[in-house]
């Protein structure tokens, strides 16, 4: 069988974090396998906890807002699972599966509509454009973890 995700290092990439409530209720496999399902590669993983200094950098478009100090705090609540996905418009479509940033409007079916619960606690993290998922891998990977 062909060795799926590897050597198609031009191939679209996005940054997922499985954050504290996925990780607490154990639905890290749940979630992975909608990705997976979609036709999406699993190209780096690794669990860690997010220091207060790097959750500054990754929500730096909202760290003037009045609810990062709680988001903070949440995300940095206990180890959370990143990693990077691989496939052909990855990163509209784990978006898409994802559903909105409020759990209470996303729609039955995507990920924060089943399986989150509110704004702040919704599951998963995803990239939002080639250009931050760029960054954001580099935020989280050296080149040498990605089996891309
Ligand atoms: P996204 O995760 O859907 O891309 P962003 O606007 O990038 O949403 O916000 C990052 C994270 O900040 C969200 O996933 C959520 O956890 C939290 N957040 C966003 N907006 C709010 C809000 O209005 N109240 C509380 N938490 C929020
Ligand atoms: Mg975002």
């Amino acid at each position: 069988m062909p060795a799926r995700g590897i050597l198609r290092g031009d191939m679209e990439k996005t940054l997922i974090i499985l954050k504290p409530d996925c990780m607490e209720k154990r639905l890290a496999g749940v979630v992975l396998d909608r990705f997976q399902k979609a036709g999406f590669d699993i190209v780096a993983a690794k669990l860690t906890r997010l220091a207060p200094g790097l959750l500054a950098e990754h929500y730096a478009h909202i760290a003037d807002r009045p609810f990062f100090p709680p988001l903070a705090q949440f995300m940095g609540s206990r180890p959370v699972l990143v990693a990077v996905l691989q496939g052909e418009g990855v990163i509209a479509k784990v978006r898409e599966l994802l559903g909105p940033t409020d759990s209470k409007k996303a729609p039955k079916g995507t990920i924060r509509g089943d399986f989150g619960t509110d704004v702040t606690v919704n599951v998963c993290h995803a990239s939002d454009s080639p250009e931050s998922a760029v960054a954001e891998i580099a935020r989280f990977f050296l080149p040498s973890e990605l089996f891309a």
